[in-house]
């Protein structure tokens, strides 16, 4: 496997489905929701997976994909190579803001995250890594994290995970945010794994994410130090849905074993 010519090309096809998205805000968008009213999708998600799909399968036709669409493979083991996509992460920004969302793409080898892509499509921001080759920010090359103490960390939290939630005891989550520098959320896993890496904020953590959403931005997490697991301290799972933290290393630690009481 030439890891180098298909880096190459991911990062190609990334970069023209990002100029068809921002293309797209001059046509008319479709939007329909999915497991409920505020889980929304468009035409545009659609188009862009089968855009990557019908590319991939004529360029690398042993290579299977698994899309949040659907368009691609049933994935049941992760055998061979795999192409993790998410076209749209952030549907709700794109559909709101225009802004803020991202094209998020992991290419995996027997379970072993080989090269990683972020694209924050609107900044025309570009993160992406390959194991054991480091990360980048653009053409930057992004450094190994360095701790930060929960005192002076800012941290990518929904802010509904305070109020009372069947999932997980506020109530350490509420003393968390006291405790911290300050939240955020930005409301793209992607993004907000991208600026984990860059050192933009330092930790990340969700409910209940998919394979698409982390795929690629565990392979740069990885490359800069960042520790990035369940909320049980494991491997996330990369078949189906799962519990996410992604932090610098003792921030990880502090945050897992002090403030986080799933139900
Ligand atoms: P999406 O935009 O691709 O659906 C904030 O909502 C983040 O959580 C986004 O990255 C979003 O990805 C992701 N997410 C994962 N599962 C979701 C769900 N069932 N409903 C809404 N967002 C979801
Ligand atoms: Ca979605
Ligand atoms: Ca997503
Ligand atoms: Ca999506």
């Amino acid at each position: 496997m030439n890891w180098g010519t298909i880096d190459k090309y991911a990062k190609s096809l990334i970069k023209e489905a990002g100029h068809k998205i921002r293309m797209s805000f001059f046509s008319s968008i479709d939007i329909d929701s999915k497991a409920d009213a505020n889980d929304l999708v468009t035409n545009i998600d659609r188009q862009i997976e089968q855009f990557f799909i019908q590319r991939i399968q004529r360029d690398f036709p042993g290579h299977r994909i698994l899309g949040e669409e659907g368009f691609g493979d049933e994935i049941t083991a992760l055998d061979g190579v795999v192409w993790m996509l998410d076209p749209i992460d952030g549907t709700m920004n794109f559909i709101h803001q225009k802004r803020n969302f991202a094209i998020s793409l992991g290419i995996y080898a027997d379970g072993i995250g080989m090269l990683g892509y972020i694209y924050d499509v609107m900044n025309d921001d570009f993160y992406h890594a390959a194991l054991g080759e480091g990360a980048y920010y653009n053409d930057e090359k992004l450094p190994i994290l360095e701790n930060t103490p929960l005192e002076n960390a800012i941290i990518g939290v929904n802010a509904s995970w305070v109020a009372p939630n069947r999932r997980i005891e506020n109530e350490p989550i509420a003393k968390m945010v006291h405790t911290c520098r300050g939240t955020r959320s930005y409301g793209s896993a992607a993004i907000e794994l991208a600026y984990v890496s860059s050192g933009r904020i330092d930790a990340y953590m969700s409910l209940r994410l998919s394979p698409w959403d982390i795929a690629g931005g565990m392979v740069i997490a990885q490359e800069v130090g960042a520790i990035a697991t369940n909320m049980l301290g494991d491997k996330p799972e990369l078949l189906g849905q799962d519990t996410f933290l992604v932090a610098k290393p003792g921030l990880h630690e502090t945050i897992l074993s002090n403030y986080i009481r799933l139900k």
